[in-house]
């Protein structure tokens, strides 16, 4: 009896220790190959870390340093970005293809290594080239330092529901046909919660198929929900239960409670459940958000299910319905009531004065194509230029003075001023180029994205690597530089790594540049990104001695 639990306690100190420290270094290994799943609507092979879909969680606390070692055995060449880690002085490490790696090729592997700082919440990995994406990705959980509470009640337990769109057919060949026919991609097949489409879904093996959340009459728990779809934001309800909003993209919010959420793709958002209902089992949906007509979404929905302890798999199920699709109220409602805790703790550090005021427009156009299936494809563009993907990686050729692979003129306005809303007869033409923006080291930096209606109007969800920024302001129409500023909020605006930019509006975000490197700027809707809605900045050096990138890592793939 004794030894077992003295031996109960050495095992509980072997495994719990390295968890309650910090300031320590992680090892992870992730292994990026082939699975088949048959649980979905089709049985093909998948790309995927350690056999797993979703990937495995990365769990770390605040201030710990990570090590993973990327082995590709996969016949595609890969990268791996962790989306949202603020990556402080070490871009060789940020992930996105070409534009801080070169590829890890098949055979290959590449050490990640990385110190999260000042952050603390959940973000998520995901392959950064081509769709990979769709299938390699997974959860970040960054505990607080040990002897840190969470700023709000402790949870009885930790969930991560990792939102995802599944293709019957190969994620590849999906956007290589839509590149050649010069049209849209195939809308998927399926949403998931889990990697499960769910029992309500059409598209799963049984009525009891999806995962299942067990949870225990009045007690708390906390969920990390991710969305990490390719190309749909995504509402999120809980039948028979409301979500206290604690956190988004790894920083506290003052809590607001709310029945539906809304997360583009990107986001991530933690929110508090208690399970006040006696007993049963309520429905988990998933379902698309898209307010532009012209535009084609996967409506399926995915189920996941909230099961009381005392209840069974046939217990009656309580469902919901989720919003419509193009719940435009729904979803500004959600976005509008998010604002930072800007606590004494944790402060919202809003710039209080811009150094580069910049006005971006997002949006889509159409280019020739002679072999395309009209003679035209669909593009997208930031102020005009569809960004051209060098063939060696933009920050070695920054850090290296390299010539001859980029160029840092990219326009700071659109190159012409035009009603971007409105409709109206338009040159659709967009230009080309792999142009920067350079910043130099610690200015703060005011960027207003401008939705157009080149197309027609659509929300774009906007990912910056390397910072958080503060989203200042939002608004239909166009941006007014005279009357809009009038309405920002710059005491607790929302701080995050990804923004949607409303459909025919616009969002004003603030940053300061003290991260030197260069940092991708994209829309979130991988297809968009795919298009040419991409660009870079790139922010020099500082003079002082913690100022600078770090050199390269020896392991770093070459091209
Ligand atoms: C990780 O990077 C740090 C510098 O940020 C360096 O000191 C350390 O040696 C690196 N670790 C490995 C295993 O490469
Ligand atoms: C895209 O959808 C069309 C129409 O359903 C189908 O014929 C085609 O095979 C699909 N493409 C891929 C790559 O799945
Ligand atoms: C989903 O879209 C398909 C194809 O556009 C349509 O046939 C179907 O009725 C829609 N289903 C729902 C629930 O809106
Ligand atoms: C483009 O081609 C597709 C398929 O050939 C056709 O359905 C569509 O109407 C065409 N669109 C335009 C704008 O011509
Ligand atoms: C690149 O140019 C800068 C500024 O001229 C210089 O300080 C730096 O040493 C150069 N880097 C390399 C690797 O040559
Ligand atoms: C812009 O276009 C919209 C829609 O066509 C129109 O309502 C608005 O008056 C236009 N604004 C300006 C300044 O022309
Ligand atoms: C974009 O650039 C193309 C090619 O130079 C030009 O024809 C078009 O007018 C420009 N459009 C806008 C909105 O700046
Ligand atoms: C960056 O600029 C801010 C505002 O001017 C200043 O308070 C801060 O000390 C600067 N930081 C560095 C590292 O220079
Ligand atoms: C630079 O960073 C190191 C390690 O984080 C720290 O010990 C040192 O105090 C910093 N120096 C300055 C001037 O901030
Ligand atoms: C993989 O990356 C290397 C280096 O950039 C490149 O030469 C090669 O063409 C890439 N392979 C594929 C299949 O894209
Ligand atoms: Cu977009």
């Amino acid at each position: 009896m004794a030894a077992s639990s003295s031996l109960r306690a050495l095992i509980l100190v072997f495994f719990l220790l390295p968890l309650l420290a910090e300031g320590i270094t992680r090892h992870y290994k992730f292994n990026v190959a082939e699975k088949k799943f048959t649980r979905l609507c089709s049985t093909k092979s998948i790309a995927t870390v350690n056999g797993q879909f979703p990937g495995p969680t990365l769990y770390a606390r605040e201030g710990d340093t990570v090590l993973v070692k990327v082995v590709n055995h996969v016949h595609y060449n890969v990268t791996i970005h962790w989306h949202g880690v603020r990556q402080l002085r070490t871009g060789w490490a940020d992930g996105p293809a070409y534009i801080t790696q070169c590829p890890i090729q098949p055979g290959q592997n590449y050490v990640y290594n990385f110190t999260l700082t000042g952050q603390r919440g959940t973000l998520w990995w995901h392959a950064h080239i081509s769709w990979l994406r769709a299938t390699v990705h997974g959860a970040i959980v960054v505990l607080p330092k040990s002897n840190v509470p969470y700023p709000f009640p402790a949870p009885h337990k930790e969930v991560v529901l990792v939102l995802a769109e599944w293709w019957k057919s190969d994620t590849e060949a999906v956007i290589n046909e839509a590149l050649n026919s010069g049209l849209a991609p195939n809308v998927s097949d399926a949403h998931t919660i889990n990697g499960h489409a769910g029992p309500l879904s059409g598209c799963s093996s049984s009525a009891r198929d999806g995962f299942t959340l067990q949870v225990d009459k009045g007690k708390r728990y906390l969920l990390r929900i991710i969305n990490a779809a390719l190309n749909e934001d995504l509402f999120f309800k809980v039948a028979g239960h409301q979500l206290t909003v604690v956190e988004v993209d790894a920083a506290y919010t003052k809590p607001f409670t709310t029945d539906t959420l809304l997360l583009t793709p990107g986001q991530t958002t933690n929110v508090l459940l208690t399970a006040r209902q006696g007993a049963g089992r309520y429905i988990v949906t998933a379902s698309p958000f898209m307010d532009s007509p012209l535009v084609a979404v996967d409506n399926r929905t995915a189920t996941a299910t909230v099961q009381y302890a005392n209840s069974v798999s046939t217990s009656a199920i309580t469902t919901t319905k989720p919003p419509p699709q193009n719940a435009t109220p729904v979803a500004s409602s959600f976005t509008d009531s998010l604002r930072s805790l800007n606590s004494q703790q944790y402060p919202a550090k809003v710039p209080a004065t811009v150094d580069h005021s910049l006005l971006f427009t997002v949006g889509l156009g159409v280019n020739p194509c002679a072999t395309c299936a009209n003679g035209s494809r669909v593009v997208a563009d930031i102020n005009n230029v569809s960004f051209v993907m060098p063939t060696t990686a933009l920050l070695q050729a920054h850090y290296f003075n390299a010539s001859g692979v980029f160029t840092d003129d990219f326009p700071g306005q659109p190159p012409i001023a035009f009603n971007y809303t409105g409709s109206g007869p338009r040159n659709l033409q967009t230009m080309s180029g792999t142009r920067l923006y350079r910043v130099p080291y610690n200015a703060s930096v005011q960027l207003v994205l401008q939705d157009t209606g080149i197309i027609g109007p659509e929300n774009h969800p906007i990912h910056l690597h390397g910072y958080n920024f503060f989203v200042v302001g939002r608004g239909v129409g166009n941006y007014d530089p005279k009357s809009s500023p009038s309405n920002f909020n710059l005491v607790d605006p929302i701080e995050r790594n990804t923004i949607g930019v409303p459909s025919g509006g616009w969002t004003a975000i603030r940053f300061r540049a003290d991260n030197p490197g260069v940092w991708f700027l994209h829309c979130h809707f991988e297809v968009h990104t795919t298009w040419g809605l991409k660009m870079a900045f790139v922010v020099d050096d500082g003079e002082g001695p913690n100022q600078s990138l770090l050199p390269p890592p020896n392991d770093l793939p070459s091209c």
